[in-house]
């Protein structure tokens, strides 16, 4: 018997959670659906029934859940996760409250395994996630000693309200939530900015990174920009590697890996692309070339849909992961 909460349904990834247990039959004997008390009561279709969203309280983390994805907030995760946990659930947490807790996994599948030291399992950033799959398959082939990234973050990775401002920007009104408008433009600000003039976004990428791949001393740093795109983030990285192999040896890591899709043939105009990303739910990468100007350094140009492999899928994946292992598949 399997218990399961989604907490957070009614947002969009809570809501894409929902459409991914459905679609991969997760095997959960019974699902229950939490938000806020703004959208109880909310009915969402799954499988052959229909639930009812129902208010979040502490009481009812004592419900004899084994698991609990989590996607609400800092805040709301701060609160509930530890209590869900106390009462012996797992949760799969998609905020950023925990996931630099030397305590807490972070955790994409593709890359490395929760050990469970805590009953709390952190989902990465999106943006890092779609960065840490191919990253890890050089640092398996070659070794990895440096990363810079240049991210292009489509509006939806800060929910309705960023995709309602490109919206607003469209019809020529001004934005609410962005500190200028989106349409037309390329904000090199997500999240908020540290003393040290980098974005928390960018810090995520860089903390996060390291812990994923287990190397606390690889050379990372990042620029985060807010695109005028709907949905897909998209990842300019510059790798240097231990060694220096030529591009085809490392397309041809990528074009052996399940873990990644290799679109990498600009003469015909091949390459990932958000558009193209957008809906799927693998990791895109193309665009491979050696970067000339320092010693064992390529370009690496990465796509993913931040909503599913960036957020929802990878925790639903944590999840299958999980149970997997409880029936001793792993
Ligand atoms: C963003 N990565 O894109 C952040 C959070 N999803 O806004």
């Amino acid at each position: 018997m399997v218990k399961l909460a989604v907490v957070g349904a009614t947002g969009l990834v809570g809501r894409k959670m929902i459409e991914l247990l459905e679609k991969k039959d997760i095997p959960a004997d019974e699902v229950v659906l939490f938000s806020s008390k703004r959208s109880a009561g909310l009915e969402v279709p799954f499988k052959d029934r229909t639930l009812i969203v129902e208010e979040l309280t502490e009481e009812k983390t004592d419900g004899g859940f084994d698991y609990v994805l989590m996607s609400a907030g800092g805040s709301t995760s701060q609160t509930f996760s530890p209590l869900f946990e106390r009462h012996g659930a797992i949760v799969i947490d998609n905020s950023s409250a925990f996931r630099m807790d030397p305590e807490i996994d972070l955790v994409v599948p593709e890359v490395n395994t929760p050990q469970l030291k805590r009953g709390i399992i952190a989902n990465p950033n999106c943006s890092t996630i779609q960065s840490v799959v191919p990253l890890k398959l050089l640092e398996d082939a070659f070794g990895v000693s440096r990363v810079a990234y240049t991210t292009y973050q489509a509006v939806s990775g800060s929910g309705v309200k960023g995709i309602e401002d490109l919206a607003r920007g469209e019809r020529g009104e001004e934005p609410v939530n962005y500190p200028h408008a989106i349409y037309n433009n390329a904000l090199p600000h997500i999240d908020v900015f540290d003393e040290d003039g980098y974005t928390k976004e960018e810090k995520k990428m860089m903390d996060e990174t390291r812990k994923i791949l287990g190397k606390p001393e690889l050379d990372v740093t990042a620029t985060c920009v807010r695109v005028p795109v709907e949905n897909g983030h998209a990842v300019a990285m510059n790798v240097t590697l231990n060694t220096s192999p030529a591009v085809s040896q490392l397309q041809q890591v990528f074009r052996d890996s399940s873990a990644v899709v290799l679109q990498d043939d600009p003469a015909n105009n091949v390459y990932p692309m958000p558009l193209t990303a957008s809906g799927q739910e693998e990791v895109f990468v193309g665009r491979i070339r050696k970067d000339g100007s320092l010693p064992n350094s390529y370009h690496v140009w990465v796509t993913s849909d931040n909503l599913l492999k960036g957020a929802a899928l990878n925790a639903v994946q944590i999840l299958e992961q999980l149970l997997n292992r409880n029936e001793g598949l792993e």
